[in-house]
């Protein structure tokens, strides 16, 4: 047994994800979790909602609400979705709690000590009529390359070039629309990640090789571009305060650290908070302080690829910088965009599958497994409701609950309501055992190596083998000639629904546990399967009182899938 920390990237506050969102952080993330702790491993899953920055300000403003208000609303709605697609997180936090704002001051404080902090003067915009500096996105004006009317001043949103506030024509403020603007000198804290590059690029050398490619490879061309010292202060009303204690004057003028300096950070405070709910969690540091213990500990992070540079440079930068042995990532697997019809998904013009809506219409069975088997690994890949319909209707409809079903009813008709005896395993369950343990070993591999599409096809490869099994021994011929092998076929098929009902949950939970339930199995405790129990076939025997489960998929009909495509716009949205 071995201790895994898992992180999935932190959702931002300001709206309700989407599919693409989903499977490039927090759905892998929970998958993963689940096999480790199926294995027997020690694991400890932590997310939280991202909480701070204009955007959060933004979307409060534009609801009406305080932004407090705002951000305890929008992480309950954000928990309730996760908690619906089954999410077992051993803790999802905020990020604008009081335990991340005393680690985050605590980073500031020693960063500062070590000599990686420095208060530099900046010239930024400030609104006389706001009476306050403005954040690049609060303030909007024509884009000098496109003519675009609501530029913000920190990238074009109609032509996405980058900009600075001061290249924008017609600049006025996001809050009032006065153009009452000026440049003022004003002081900020900077982070000297310039200093820590050599650091960081040795640090890269020695864990960074195992990598997945797509995680490593931008990990790299940061640094080959140099690390720049980096402003890690804003002048907002919402955020985690410069501590007044080592900047007097900064905490005055009200100045509190940029999002993404306490975000990553809040990986370390939401584990806090989960120990301050509980005290048996008390040895909460022993996750991630290596002498109290996180030595030992594998720290996994999932994340989308545009994540990848704060947590492969910037925040091993800070943790580095820090001079405390705070556990520093292992491996970083990282994701490639999930498209809608090969466009992108776009959290601002509401195009694509969003995450309330999704389990609004299907049960998150069903986009668990889809967005795993099509998990954007290696390259972008498109969600369709044709690929989409196609791939429940056959994988999880046909192949597996077609199965379940079909073996159950099929056995309750003929021999009642106990897994019948029937004769002695011959040839044909000899070679089905061998095949699933030989798929249970390649599923296994995959999911080890954090290979999400291929393990997802060594699943859909066990369940194949059963209904290949069943096809080749025809219970319900063999009942009209010889019933005892008509009960071998369909023991052994409720062994492979017992077993089915074990391997899949990480991908499946619902649909798992309704599988395992249907058996009246005593001391089934069993969460992993054995080599010789997949050869075997032999956990349920006969006697054992079943039920038969209602459906566990429905298929996508025609009509369905008109009806998606209506709603959220399908082909001819790209
Ligand atoms: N909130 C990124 C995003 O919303 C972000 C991740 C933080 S992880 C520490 O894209
Ligand atoms: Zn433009």
């Amino acid at each position: 047994m071995s201790r895994h920390l898992i992180t999935s990237a932190l959702p931002y506050i300001n709206g309700i994800k989407h599919l693409g969102n989903m499977v490039g952080s927090m759905l892998p993330a929970d998958v993963y979790s689940r096999y480790l702790r199926q294995r027997g491993h020690d694991v400890l899953y932590i997310c939280a909602t991202d909480e701070h920055g204009t955007p959060a300000e933004l979307a409060a403003k534009e609801a009406g609400l305080s932004v407090a208000e705002f951000c305890a609303q929008a992480h309950d709605t954000q928990k309730a979705i996760y908690d619906g697609f089954q999410l077992a997180f051993d803790y999802f936090g905020r990020s604008s709690s009081q335990q991340n704002v005393e680690i985050t001051q605590h980073f500031a404080r020693k960063l500062a000590e070590n000599g990686f902090i420095e208060e530099r003067a900046i010239r930024q915009v400030f609104s006389v009529a706001d009476d306050r500096f403005l954040p690049d996105r609060y303030i909007v004006g024509t884009c000098p390359h496109c003519g675009y009317d609501k530029a913000r001043g920190d990238q074009c949103e109609n032509c996405t070039r980058v900009l600075d506030p001061t290249d924008l024509l017609e600049a006025r403020s996001a809050i009032s629309g006065s153009s009452d603007l000026e440049v003022r000198e004003t002081r900020h804290l900077f982070l000297l990640q310039s200093k820590l590059q050599g650091e960081v690029e040795e640090w890269i050398d020695r864990v960074g090789g195992e990598w997945p490619q797509l995680a490593s490879s931008i990990a790299r061309k940061w640094l080959t571009e140099g690390l720049h010292d980096r402003a890690i202060t804003r002048d907002l009303e919402w955020g985690v305060p410069v501590p007044a204690d080592t900047w007097p004057e900064l905490a005055a003028e009200g100045k509190v650290f940029y999002v993404w300096f306490d975000a990553p950070i809040e990986y370390i405070g939401a584990t806090k908070e989960w120990a301050d709910l509980d005290p048996a969690n008390r040895d909460w540091k022993s996750w991630w302080y290596e002498p109290e213990g996180a030595a030992d500990v594998r720290y996994t992070e999932f994340m989308g690829k545009d994540n990848v540079p704060f947590h492969t440079v910037m925040f091993p930068a800070t943790e580095l910088g820090v001079r405390e042995p705070w556990k520093k990532v292992d491996y970083v697997k990282a994701f490639n965009w999930l498209n809608y019809y090969g466009g992108k998904f776009s959290t601002s013009q509401r195009r694509g599958v969003f995450t309330h809506d999704a389990l609004e219409i299907l049960p998150a069975d069903y986009w668990r497994y889809f967005m795993m088997a099509n998990a954007p690994e290696s390259d972008d890949t498109s969600f369709t409701w044709e690929h989409f319909t196609a791939t429940v209707n056959k994988d999880l409809a046909d192949t597996l609950g077609n199965f379940v079903n079909r073996v159950l009813s099929f056995s309750r008709k003929r021999f009642g309501d106990d897994v019948p005896a029937g004769a002695e395993a011959g040839p044909a369950e000899v070679k089905l055992g061998e095949e699933i343990a030989g798929l249970l070993a390649e599923y296994e591999g995959h999911m080890e190596a954090l290979q999400f599409r291929k393990a997802a096809a060594s699943l859909r490869a066990l369940w194949s083998a059963g209904n290949s099994y069943l096809e080749e021994k025809a219970p319900w011929l063999e009942i009209k000639t010889d019933p005892e092998a008509a009960a071998l076929t369909l023991r052994t098929a409720m062994n492979l629904i017992h077993l089915y009902s074990v391997v899949s949950e990480p991908f499946i939970p619902s649909s798992a546990k309704a599988m395992r339930a249907a058996f009246a199995l005593e001391g089934d405790t069993a969460s992993w399967v054995t080599p010789e129990q997949a050869r075997s076939l032999d956990a349920v025997p006969a006697g054992t009182a079943f039920t038969v489960p209602p459906v566990l998929f429905a298929k996508i009909t025609d009509e369905d899938l008109e009806t998606y495509r209506e709603r959220f716009g399908g082909a001819d949205a790209a």
